[in-house]
């Protein structure tokens, strides 16, 4: 087989992607879930492992020839278990939402009763909503904030639990500003004799670096993706205690996925890793002083934050008082260089595809190593831009000044080269 490049097979791909790094280097990548996985992840997963079927776990496979993939598996195992003082950690599921899926049917029945946070209060599609499996497949009720403080409220989580005896409670959000007291949650899944899952995509990170507290230890399941503020391949893990390490294992394979993706996970092998450093630490601390500086300056500058600030990686912005939708302004800010989500707040009178608001996040403008002066720049030019959505000339200055910043803080400079 003559081993010809992609650009010499397909163009079309190939400009795609190059025009994805131009994308990803030019612009600021402001959305919360996003990062940038460091060179090191990126060489691991693109690799000939993306070649072997390796149905099973490490030492038990269906087929043979896995005794390399074997390695990277029990590497990423080892290392995902220290770095989250676990006992199991199942690091096969392809995605944040598979490993809540593997752990609903590790021990619920279809149609029984699962508890989340409401969507449109931050929490996310995978937690009961009905569009997804798990609104589909499981009933589900739902918890939410309080419209005083906006922040979770657990006197409500009470009541609901013991009117309706959900026989799991699940915490975790994609769109919640504050820290998450797992502790609150477990007395009340004791109370009422639920399991309790934490899905800890947005927070791992902060979690691995001490900087949240972990639900490890009080949740029988903890499910994460490792692509957001841990930084490493697009996928995700389920923690579990030793009790339900077999369930959650089958559950994973053969229960509803196949071949697990070598490559990715090679790749959460070294991401894994990498979050073992002292720089890892220092990141994390970082993503959190970012999104405290840039709450600051965007409340002096008039625009309304839910729940009044941040206490983690993201900071969701109420526009109702601007007098621009979630829509329009993610429309705008795009234009202009800063890319970040519309998203429904608390109690939105809009409905999820114009919202009132938009959500940012700090993790990957923090990798590329920007700190607290950027964070008020941008807070000055994302007010700009707020305030002038219909002024090109505005645009385009604020697109100018992204662009020299961009410039100033290079990432990705070993894919400069083509080909
Ligand atoms: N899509 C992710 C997010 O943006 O938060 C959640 O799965």
């Amino acid at each position: 087989m003559k081993e010809k490049t992609l650009r010499e097979i397909d163009t079309e791909v190939f400009s795609a992607i190059r025009n994805e790094i131009k994308r990803e280097k030019e612009n600021l990548l402001m959305i919360a879930s996003e990062n940038y996985a460091s060179r090191a992840v990126i060489e691991a997963h693109a690799n000939v492992m993306t070649n072997k079927y390796a149905e099973g776990y490490p030492g038990a496979r269906y087929y043979g020839g896995c005794e390399y993939v074997d390695v990277v598996e029990n590497l990423a195992i080892e290392r995902a278990k220290k770095i989250f003082n676990a006992d199991h950690v199942n690091v096969q599921p392809h995605s944040g939402s598979q490993a809540n899926m593997a752990v609903y049917f590790s021990v619920l029945k279809p149609g029984d009763l699962i508890m989340g946070m409401d969507l449109a209060h931050g929490g996310h599609l995978s937690h009961g909503s009905r569009v997804s499996f798990s609104g589909t497949l499981f009933k589900s009720v739902f918890y939410g904030v309080s419209p005083e403080t906006e922040r979770i409220d657990f006197d409500q989580i009470r009541r609901i639990a013991k009117e309706y005896k959900p026989k799991m409670i699940i915490a975790g959000a994609s769109a919640y500003p504050r820290q998450i007291d797992f502790s609150l949650f477990k007395e009340i899944a004791q109370e009422i004799g639920a399991f309790f899952m934490a899905d800890i995509a947005h927070i791992a990170g902060l979690i691995v670096a001490g900087l949240h507290p972990s639900p490890v230890g009080l949740a029988e399941f903890v499910t994460s993706t490792t692509h957001k503020t841990l930084r490493g391949p697009r996928g995700g893990i389920i923690i579990t205690e030793k009790e339900y390490a077999q369930k959650v294992d089958k559950a994973i394979f053969p229960g509803i996925q196949g071949g697990p993706l070598m490559h990715i996970i090679a790749a959460k092998a070294v991401a894994f890793k990498e979050a073992m450093s002292p720089d890892f630490k220092k990141y994390q601390k970082q993503v959190i002083i970012n999104a405290k500086v840039l709450a600051e300056e965007l409340l002096r500058l008039g625009f309304r934050l839910v729940s009044g600030g941040t206490d983690n990686h993201l900071i969701l912005m109420d526009l109702t008082n601007k007098g621009i939708t979630g829509k329009q302004a993610e429309e705008v800010l795009s234009k202009a260089g800063i890319v970040v989500n519309k998203n429904s707040i608390p109690f939105d009178k809009r409905g999820p595809k114009i919202t009132s608001g938009i959500r940012i996040g700090t993790p990957a403008l923090t990798t590329r190593g920007l700190k607290e002066d950027e964070m008020k720049l941008i807070a000055e030019l994302i007010s700009k831009v707020l305030s002038e959505p219909d002024s090109d000339q505005v645009i385009k200055s604020v697109k100018a000044k992204i662009k020299e910043l961009c410039r100033s803080f290079p990432i990705y400079t070993f894919l400069e080269k083509e080909g």
